[in-house]
C-alpha cells in the first residue's frame, strides 16, 4: 500500500494561546508528529486581512467576532509540511467547540471558548491556498 501524499497545511496559532504562551509547545506537538514547519510569522493581522482571511465565514451571524478576535492581538501562523498533512492537522486540533474537544488535542488542552479555541487549521486543499496566501501576504 502506497502512503498517502505528502502535502501542506496552514495552522494560525490564535490570539488567546499566543498570550497565554502556548506556542512553543503547539508547534512542538506538530514537529513531534513527524510534520515539519516550512513557513512561520507572527503578526497581529490587520482587520482588512482578517475579513479576507475568513471570508468564507461572511454571512454567518458571527463574523464580525471572528474578524475581531482573530485581529486583536499577536498570532502564530505555520504552514506544516507532512503526509496527509491536511488530515492529521485537523484530528490533532479537535472539536470547534473546545468544551467538547477530546484531552489530548489542542483544543482540548489548551481553549476555552469558542472563538478563543487557541488554533485555526485549514480544512481542505482550497482552504490552504487560500488562508495561506491571505496570512502570508
Ligand atoms: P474550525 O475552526 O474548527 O474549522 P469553523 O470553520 O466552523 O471551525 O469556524 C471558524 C471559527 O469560527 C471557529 N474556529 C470559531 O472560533 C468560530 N465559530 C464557529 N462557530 C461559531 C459560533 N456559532 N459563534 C461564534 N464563533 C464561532
Amino acid at each position: 500500500m502506497s502512503l498517502p501524499a505528502v502535502e501542506r497545511t496552514l495552522i494560525v496559532v490564535k490570539p488567546d494561546a499566543t498570550a497565554k504562551g502556548h506556542v512553543g509547545d503547539i508547534i512542538s506537538r506538530f514537529e513531534k508528529r513527524g510534520l515539519k514547519p516550512v513557513e512561520i510569522r507572527m503578526q497581529t493581522v490587520s482587520r482588512a486581512r482578517a475579513e479576507q482571511f475568513y471570508s468564507v465565514h461572511k454571512d454567518k451571524p458571527f463574523f464580525g467576532d471572528l474578524v475581531s478576535f482573530i485581529s486583536s492581538g499577536p498570532s502564530v501562523g505555520v504552514i506544516l509540511e507532512g503526509t496527509d498533512a491536511i488530515a492529521v492537522v485537523r484530528l490533532m486540533i479537535g472539536s470547534t467547540r473546545s468544551w467538547t474537544a477530546a484531552p489530548g488535542t489542542i483544543r482540548g488542552d489548551f481553549a476555552t471558548g469558542l472563538l478563543d479555541n487557541a488554533i485555526h487549521a485549514s480544512d481542505s486543499k482550497d482552504s490552504f491556498d487560500w488562508e495561506s496566501k491571505t496570512y502570508f501576504s
